[in-house]
């Protein structure tokens, strides 16, 4: 399998973080792409004709994204056990992981209007209410952590990339401070292996 991949891409990580948790990191050939919604890459295009990374290339040569429908076919085929089958346990860990996504997916929308957007056409408003939608994730998921605090599945593991992200491109963010429960849940879950063996460069001790 090949995975188009950028080490920054928390969704990408996720997708990683899956096949390290099923076993299955060493059958995934990674390749690193740059790139931004301005500039695009024609070989991931081929592949997801949304441009967006991650992309998964089968052996048989079709093609799967986005890091959703990705990890819960890694999880799958290696029968990582990572989606509860039944009940209330498997929506929460599935909205879990949307609420994770949608904080990167916020945190991505604002880092993009500063580097990508031309600097006359930059809005300040659109910018602080991307990161408003991800302060108010984390203070949910601040409130809801007793909940989950023992649990590893789709839904934690993707909050811890979340906050691992938030630590990546916004460190000047204080959510320690705004979320203690939150900080030492995660301070403590990030030792898994797949986490650390997964971590951008840029934030390993
Ligand atoms: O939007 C684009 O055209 C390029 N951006 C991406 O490909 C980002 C890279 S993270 N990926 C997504 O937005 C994927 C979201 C999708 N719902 C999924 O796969 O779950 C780059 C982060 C960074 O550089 O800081």
């Amino acid at each position: 399998m090949k995975l188009f991949f950028n080490p920054a891409s928390p969704y990408a990580r996720k997708v990683m973080v899956v096949a390290h948790e099923c076993g299955l990191a060493e059958q995934i050939e990674r390749i690193a792409i740059g790139l931004t919604p301005v500039n695009p890459n024609d070989d991931l295009n081929t592949d997801n004709p949304l441009g967006k990374i991650p992309a998964l290339v089968l052996d048989n040569g079709s093609s799967l994204y986005d890091s959703r429908v990705i990890a819960e076919y890694l999880d799958t085929r290696g029968e990582g056990g990572l989606y509860p089958q039944a009940g209330d346990s498997r929506w929460q860990a599935l909205r879990r992981q949307a609420c994770a996504d949608g904080i990167c997916d916020a945190a991505i929308l604002a880092r993009y209007e500063g580097l990508v957007r031309p600097e006359e056409k930059r809005w300040s408003g659109w910018t602080d209410a991307q990161k408003n939608k991800f302060r108010r994730a984390l203070a949910a998921l601040e409130a809801e952590c007793p909940e989950f605090a023992d649990t590893t599945d789709i839904g934690t593991l993707s909050v811890a990339i979340a906050l691992d992200y938030i630590d990546f491109r916004y460190a000047d963010e204080a959510w320690r401070e705004a979320c203690p429960s939150l900080a030492a849940w995660h301070s403590e879950f990030g030792n898994r292996d797949s986490l650390r063996n997964t971590m951008p460069a840029d934030l390993k001790a």
